[in-house]
């Protein structure tokens, strides 16, 4: 703030000795000797590997702070406009390799830390994964977050500090076991501000009464208050000084530590409970991935945040001075899903009852200032908030949600004079027992710009779910950005030797700024050369995962085998069910050969790896039955090499940075329209590995730019899923053959007690087969088939695997941030001064 600025003649010394970080090898080392010396009070005598790493990301946190400090100053001084990208997760896994190669200080540390004593694969790998999300929406965050830093675009992430992220994933005899994730124990990545806090009103009530002047005001008074107290990530962009923040708000009593009134008087419990109370709200990271569960914990948590982070953009708004009818030109705001949605009532708020504003102004400037998200088409997962938990834990904002919806329905009415049930199909609050408020809708309604995230999803949004508002809004306001993916993290950070290769092909390292110069690799598709070594990558590859899962599942797998990997949430519908019943049949179909046959089939090795929600039982179950296939067959003799079934346990961002090099086939395999997107398929094909796919998200689109030649696609369309899941319940519902037998086999015991599989069974054979297994199942197995064969004519393969890279540059995160920034925010990059170096090294 002004009042905390050095005086101008003494700020002489602070830029004499202003902070830069370490540049060359020595200062690294002296730096990570004074960190353990100093920061951590250990020696040379009692620095293990932790101690090297905390020391070492000190060293480099203290370096990207520098940086932070010069990119918001110099975004301050420009005064242009901020893009604030409000996610409630963010999926960011380790931060120092990130950082290393991010600040082209990689080589550096290397050579430091092997100076110390050190190697710094074994420093790496002491970091626990930040693992503040579920799956791709979070990642999705964490991707954007490299690419607005890359770019250079100023920018902030808003999210929950949670003290525990996504559990983690145990597998005991056969079953999914949550262990809580206490990831903050020792954090060097974060700054905690303690003099950044925001008090968050909850509760109360709303008292409305006339000021002096006789003017209608209304003021929300009451309740309890909790403190929201600021820590910062520092982002470094990859190739650029610029450094950006991602802020991240931890709860706190607003008393401070307890209440010492009611400890003085006794009353150690309660003042001690409400202390924990208040520290409750950014505990947990609720772990369901596309299921909405409407617990009141999960809106004071919505609420909180972007309370927060409203206050603190309307504050940093405010020094500017500027008339509030310029707000839009200063802050673009980005709902990522429905769970920011809150934003758009408290902005409203705040411009009406703190700020003054007419009704109109204010919603005009709000409804400039947002943009939605869409990550979903499934019911289940579309956010609705009982009206009567709202008007208890948020009265205020009840209240504007009724008022907007009202002005909303009337310029519906006037524009659909005669469409009575428009109106009930299109209003902000379900008329349901209890009421409901529809958080899509009204995201829809305070936004200027709502996307989906792949083109079949985009369209599908418009079609279906939000077809009413496209007749309302007109098609405009809804537009497509397909999903991206950054390659520093998924190719240069998790295959550094493929990384090197295609820098000795293109050029050097530009490709991972300019993803499109891969281009350049199709002319090595034929060069014998070129093809020995991505081979020996990803066989190197190979070999690391192979010993990863010995170590982790004591099963040995030969590196030379087909790797076929599908790691992702667990979910009916991105069906590991149909993976698994397709495992069994190619089991059966082993059993039953003669020793000549099975010499000529490809051995497979079918990985698998993903978290189940706890409260999902069907997908606990899906585990269970992999685990159970795998004891069977990976000790049968008659089975050997041909096949191996692993699951690997924990599924996680830095065990992705491991397992998705070395696949040669990846599955993602949704029902047709289910998957939004999808961006691990796009990380698999960047690592040099195929797909097996269905026509659904984003697999489309790679489809698109690889050619259908490089892609087993196969099964039913979007189009036609609906007829389907109709003639399923309303005609005759025959399950294919071949998963009939494989059906026969698990109520035969064959996987451990049948009863155990039964409702997993039941739903395909008679309960409707919602997500169309059976009616994929054949083309399933005959697409594996086609890989089977393809994998034989390695050079072949390889050809195709080579194409698929070159044509990816599209699916980098940087293109898709490019357009967010244009086609939504309407945000420039700021480049960094000349001069103004971080002194990179490559
Ligand atoms: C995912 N959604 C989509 N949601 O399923 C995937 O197709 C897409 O690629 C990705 O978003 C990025 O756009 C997703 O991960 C969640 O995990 C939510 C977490 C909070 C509760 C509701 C689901």
């Amino acid at each position: 703030s002004v009042e905390a600025s050095i005086p101008e003649p003494q700020r002489e010394a602070w830029k004499k000795y202003a902070a830069h970080g370490f540049k060359t090898k020595e200062d690294f080392e002296k730096e990570v000797v004074r960190h353990v010396e100093t920061t951590l009070a250990r020696s040379m005598f009692n620095c293990d590997e932790g101690a090297a790493y905390s020391a070492a990301s000190l060293a480099f946190r203290d370096r990207l702070i520098t940086e932070w400090n010069r990119t918001q100053q110099r975004q301050t001084f420009s005064d242009g406009k901020r893009v604030y990208y409000l996610s409630l997760e963010f999926l960011m896994g380790r931060a120092l390799d990130n950082a290393m190669l991010n600040v082209g200080m990689k080589d550096v540390a290397r050579g430091g830390l092997a100076d110390l004593g050190f190697r710094i694969e074994d420093i790496i790998d002491q970091e626990h994964d930040a693992a503040l999300g579920n799956g791709g929406l979070g990642r999705l965050a964490a991707c954007f977050l490299d690419s607005l830093a890359s770019l250079n675009y100023p920018a902030w992430g808003y999210g929950l500090r949670y003290r525990y992220g996504i559990f983690k994933q145990e597998i005991v005899d056969g079953y999914q076991v949550e262990v809580p994730d206490y990831w903050l124990d020792f954090n060097p990545w974060e700054f905690p501000r303690h003099d950044v806090t925001v008090d968050i009103q909850f509760y109360g009530n709303v008292r409305k009464y006339q000021d002096s002047q006789g003017k209608q005001q209304v003021s929300w008074e009451g309740g309890e208050i909790v403190k929201a107290v600021a820590f910062d990530v520092p982002i470094p962009g990859f190739d650029t000084p610029a450094t950006n923040n991602l802020r991240l708000w931890s709860s706190k009593a607003a008393s401070g530590e307890f209440d010492f009134q009611k400890f003085n008087s006794g009353d150690y419990e309660s003042s001690v409970a409400d202390q924990q109370r208040a520290e409750t709200i950014s505990a947990v990271l609720y772990p369901n991935d596309n299921l909405d569960r409407g617990k009141e914990l999960r809106l004071k948590q919505q609420y909180f945040w972007v309370a927060a982070s409203l206050y603190d953009i309307v504050r940093r708004f405010k020094k500017s001075k500027r008339a509030w009818s310029e707000f839009p030109d200063q802050v673009a705001i980005q709902l990522n899903d429905t769970h920011p949605t809150l934003a758009v009532v408290e902005l409203q708020r705040i411009l009406l009852d703190l700020e003054g504003l007419e009704w109109d102004e204010a919603w005009s400037i709000v409804s400039q200032t947002f943009g939605y998200t869409n990550h979903t088409v499934l019911p289940e997962a579309l956010e609705k908030w009982s009206v009567p938990l709202f008007q208890n834990l948020l009265p205020r904002h009840l209240q504007i949600i009724y008022e907007i919806n009202l002005y909303f329905l009337q310029t519906v009415e006037r524009k659909f004079p005669k469409e009575r049930d428009l109106l009930a199909r299109v209003s902000i609050i379900e008329e349901s027992q209890p009421k409901m408020v529809r958080m899509a809708y009204l995201a829809i309604v305070g936004s200027h710009k709502v996307n989906g995230v792949a083109e079949l999803h985009s369209d599908l949004i418009k079609t279906t779910i939000f077809k009413d508002f496209v007749k309302i809004f007109g098609p405009d306001k809804f537009t497509n950005v397909t999903n991206g993916i950054t390659p520093r993290r998924w190719l240069h950070q998790a295959n550094p030797r493929l990384s090197e290769l295609i820098a000795s092909k293109t050029g050097g390292i530009g490709f991972l700024k300019d993803l499109n110069l891969l281009n350049e690799l199709e002319k090595y598709v034929d060069d014998k050369e070129f093809k020995k070594e991505w081979a020996e990558i990803k066989y190197a590859n190979k070999v690391r995962l192979a010993k990863h899962i010995k170590t982790t599942t004591d099963v040995t797998v030969n590196p030379s085998a087909l790797f076929d990997i599908q790691v992702k949430r667990i979910h009916e519908y991105k069906r590991q069910q149909m993976n698994i019943f397709g495992v069994i049949h190619r089991y059966l179909t082993i059993k039953n050969m003669t020793p000549e046959e099975r010499k000529k089939l490809a051995p497979r090795v079918s990985i698998f790896g993903g978290k189940a929600a706890p409260g999902y039982w069907m997908a606990k179950t899906i585990i269970h039955l992999i685990n159970n296939v795998g004891a069977v067959v990976n000790k049968d003799p008659d089975v050997g090499d041909l096949l191996k079934v692993i699951f690997l346990e924990d599924y996680n961002v830095s065990k992705a940075e491991i397992i998705i090099p070395a696949s040669d086939i990846s599955e993602h395999i949704s029902t047709a329209g289910t998957e939004a997107s999808g961006t691990s398929n796009m990380k698999f094909v960047l690592n040099g590995g195929l797909i097996i796919g269905t026509c659904d998200g984003a697999n489309i689109e790679i489809t698109r730019e690889i050619g259908e030649d490089n892609i087993f696609l196969f099964g039913n369309l979007a189009e036609d899923v609906e007829d389907l899941r109709h003639s399923h319940t309303y005609g005759s519902h025959t399950i294919d053959s071949d998963l009939a037998k494989v059906f026969e086999e698990i109520k035969k015991g064959t996987f451990g007690d049948a009863g155990a599989f039964s409702a997993l069974v039941g739903a395909i054979e008679d309960h409707g087969d919602y997500y169309l297994v059976s009616d994929d199942f054949n083309t399933y197995l005959h697409t594996q088939a086609l890989v089977d064969e393809a994998y034989k004519n390695q050079d072949e393969w390889i050809s195709k695997c080579i194409t698929s890279v070159a044509r990816m540059g599209f699916f980098s995160s940087d293109r898709c941030i490019n357009e967010y920034a244009e086609s939504i925010w309407n945000v420039e990059p700021l480049a960094p001064e000349n001069g103004d170096t971080s002194g990179l090294q490559k």
